[in-house]
């Protein structure tokens, strides 16, 4: 899927992003805890130089608690970073930001009694619901959709700290294809910047493999296919997405699996686990290792005076003329 969706409000975003960050003390960087990895923003990471930084791992309630904590232990120990797990239906904890900005405000400055935090994260992640829980009124407007907050809003929690909500943002060139997918699959990027059918495949492929028995019972199943086309064939079947002639219809049951695996109706379902985006990351760097390697390659033979074989061609074709042309004036001077 060639996806990059990253229309001019992003841009604009990103740009005010980078403008207001020398005004605050704090990043709270949200990420979606079922795709840790995919949903972290490499263009926040770039600008952030040493600011502090806190991981919110949100929708905590829709990701597979153990790999949550494995993707904590990952972040925390690999990265050095803090991190925190919430969920809209746990405002109690969500509440712990503050105290947690506090702290690493404090050990980072004296003074707290002043802290400026700006929350930044993909789209549709729950930034907005976040701020309406630390705020303990409606101040930000949400909404099931990518793309609801379109421009920066300050929001003062009355207790020396003021936050800055934006506007969720991608980046301009995603590199790791799954990650494209997987950011498609759970509802961060807008509908109509995205092939269902392409999108439901991948999820379906992930999900046969990875939670079997979830599929099985949720698309009441008798066993689970191998393929995903032959899960989609059999859950259009138990589902009833067909078309005249009773042939199924692919592109319904796609859109059957996106809405109910985004509305979290599969359950807790996470998208990637640590291991899964080493192996990913190695395939990247030999990937690109390669091309490096390659041009490399083809330069030294540009240089070691090797012609390209169109150029070789017309050389020896010139040589065999010249050689041709002199034996002809020899056998004329005879
Ligand atoms: N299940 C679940 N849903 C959540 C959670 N947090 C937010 N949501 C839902 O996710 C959707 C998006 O929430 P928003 O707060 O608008 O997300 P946002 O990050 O501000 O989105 P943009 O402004 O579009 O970038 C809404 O339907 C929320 O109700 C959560 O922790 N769990
Ligand atoms: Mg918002």
């Amino acid at each position: 899927m060639g996806l990059q969706w990253f229309p001019g409000h992003m841009h604009k975003a990103l740009k005010e992003i980078k403008e207001s960050l020398d005004q605050v003390d704090i990043l709270i960087e949200v990420l979606d805890a079922r795709i840790p990895y995919s949903s972290e923003n490499p263009e926040i990471a770039k600008i952030r130089g040493d600011k502090p930084c806190l991981k919110v791992l949100n929708k905590y309630d829709l990701a597979d608690p153990k790999l949550t904590a494995d993707w904590q232990a990952h972040l925390e120990t690999e990265r050095s970073v803090q991190t925190l797990t919430t969920a809209s239906n746990n405002p109690g904890n969500s509440k712990q930001i503050i105290n947690i900005v506090r702290s690493i405000c404090a050990k980072k400055n004296a003074s707290v009694k002043s802290i400026k935090a700006m929350i930044t994260g993909i789209p549709n992640v729950g930034k907005s619901t976040l701020i309406n829980i630390l705020a303990d009124r409606i101040v930000a407007k949400t909404g099931n959709e990518p793309a609801v907050t379109k421009s920066q809003q300050r929001v003062n929690l009355g207790d020396g700290i003021i936050l800055f909500d934006t506007p969720g943002v991608l980046w301009p060139k995603l590199e790791n294809p799954n990650s494209i997918y997987r950011l498609a699959a759970l509802g961060a990027v807008k509908n109509t910047a995205m092939e269902f059918d392409d999108v439901g495949f991948y999820a379906a492929d992930y999900l046969i493999k990875a939670y079997p028995e979830v599929m099985t019972e949720r698309f009441k199943l008798e066993e689970l296919p191998s393929t995903e086309l032959a899960f989609l064939e059999a859950a259009a079947k138990t589902r009833g997405a067909l078309m005249a002639g009773g042939r199924v219809n692919l592109h319904k049951i796609c859109e059957v699996l996106l809405t109910e695996l985004q509305a979290g109706k599969l359950g807790q379902i996470t998208f990637e686990t640590p291991g899964m985006v080493n192996i990913e990351k190695k395939q990247m760097e030999d990937a690109a290792a390669k091309k490096i390697a390659d041009k490399q390659k083809r330069k030294q033979r540009f240089k070691d005076g090797s012609l390209t074989p169109d150029k070789k061609d017309r050389k020896e074709k010139r040589t065999e003329k010249r050689e041709a042309q002199s034996k002809r004036m020899k056998k004329d001077r005879k």
